[in-house]
């Protein structure tokens, strides 16, 4: 097998970190984002209020409790949106290789790369620092053989970090490292594993992976390929589906309006299962409408319409109304769809370890 070279990038503490670049009063303050009032959770926080033991899902209450001087400000998500556009743009500036996991963090797969004299540690300082001139915000990188230790490498020094982990330097490092860092280690497998004499990827490499497959499942062999700092899963561009629509053209053209209502029903029913199925994550900006007329002539219709998760036919109606002025013309096509806010989020979540 090939060797490669991953980088994995992940903003600091991003929404936060907008914030504080959009107003300097908050940048000496412990600052979170979300669950202000009496509701709600902590989306993030800066390193000041972290050090107070705030975290992100925290409720507010339990925030202000350990960090009574929080300021708190809403999510605006079309902001952290935009900039995270930004900080993809730069990524795939390098290569077009990339993998985003979230609005602030990515995968590269920059084996092939030839600039920075082919360094991946030279490409991701090059990435850092364009992201900080161009957005104002600092991203921590990790640079690995594989995307497992990449992502644990991008987390060692933040914020505002960069860890490398040469192929030469995988085996010493794993072997300290605590099993609380694998993917997939919660509290209770970690107590498990510390209550087996297990504390470090160093102790589960000397384990018997028969014993591991024994006490945790297929979870047990995973352990023992990432306590080997093993990881073959490549990078997977995901492409960015930018619509959804679904149309149908009849043998028997639709009398009137009245027959295109019926039909939308079944036609908005489709358009949420291919919903389900693509991209329930994404956020819906746009809905829109389509109709061809029994003389070819085709017409559509699109209205912003947010924040709508999934489109009800009462959605598409009034679309409908509006772009049907003649509502006894027979109808050959009719379609619908809904267009997503343009972001960086991938379409489904991939699961790490699957
Ligand atoms: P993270 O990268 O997990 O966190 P972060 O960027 O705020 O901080 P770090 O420096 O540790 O990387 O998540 C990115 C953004 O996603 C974060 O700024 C806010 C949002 N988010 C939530 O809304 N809820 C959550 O529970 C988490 C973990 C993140
Ligand atoms: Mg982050």
């Amino acid at each position: 097998m090939t060797q490669r070279k991953i980088i994995h990038l992940d903003c600091d503490c991003f929404y936060a970190a907008v914030e504080m670049r959009d107003d300097p009063g908050l940048r000496g303050v412990p600052l979170a984002v979300g669950g202000e009032g009496g509701r709600g959770v902590v989306t993030t926080c800066n390193y000041q209020a972290r050090k107070f033991g705030v975290r992100s899902a925290m409720p507010g209450a339990e925030a202000r409790r350990r960090c009574p001087d929080l300021v708190t400000v809403p999510v605006d998500m079309a902001r952290y949106r935009a900039v995270s556009q930004q900080v993809m743009a730069i990524f795939r500036d390098l290569t077009d290789q990339v993998e985003p996991l979230s609005l602030d963090e990515a995968f590269l797969d920059v084996s092939e790369v030839d600039s920075h004299r082919g360094s991946a540690t030279l490409m991701a300082e090059y990435l850092r620092q364009r992201v900080r001139e161009e957005t104002g915000i600092t991203v921590s990188a990790g640079v690995a053989p594989n995307k497992f230790l990449a992502k644990i490498a991008s987390d060692w020094q933040k914020p505002d970090g960069l860890f490398v982990i040469r192929p030469e330097d995988v085996a010493g490092f794993v072997e300290t490292l605590p099993v609380e860092k694998l993917f997939g280690v919660g509290q209770v497998t970690a107590g498990k594993l510390h209550s087996l004499g297990l504390s470090t990827c160093g102790d589960l490499r000397r384990a018997e992976p028969t014993m591991l497959v024994e006490r945790f499942g297929r979870q047990g062999l995973k352990l023992y390929e990432m306590a080997h700092g093993e990881d073959n899963r490549p990078v997977v561009v995901t492409r960015n589906v930018k619509s959804i629509s679904v149309e149908r053209t009849f043998s028997r053209d639709l009398p009137d309006k009245s027959a295109c209502d019926l039909v939308m029903e079944a036609l908005v029913e489709d358009l949420g299962r291919r919903l389900m199925r693509k991209s329930r994550q994404k956020p819906i900006h746009k809905l829109f409408v389509k109709i061809r007329y029994s003389d070819f002539s085709t017409h559509t219709l699109e209205r912003v319409r947010e924040p709508v998760r999934a489109p009800l036919t009462a959605d598409f109606a009034p679309l409908l109304a509006e772009l049907m002025t003649d509502t006894e013309r027979p109808v050959r096509l009719l379609g619908l769809g809904v267009r997503f806010r343009n972001d960086e989020a991938p379409v489904t979540q991939l699961r790490l370890f699957d």
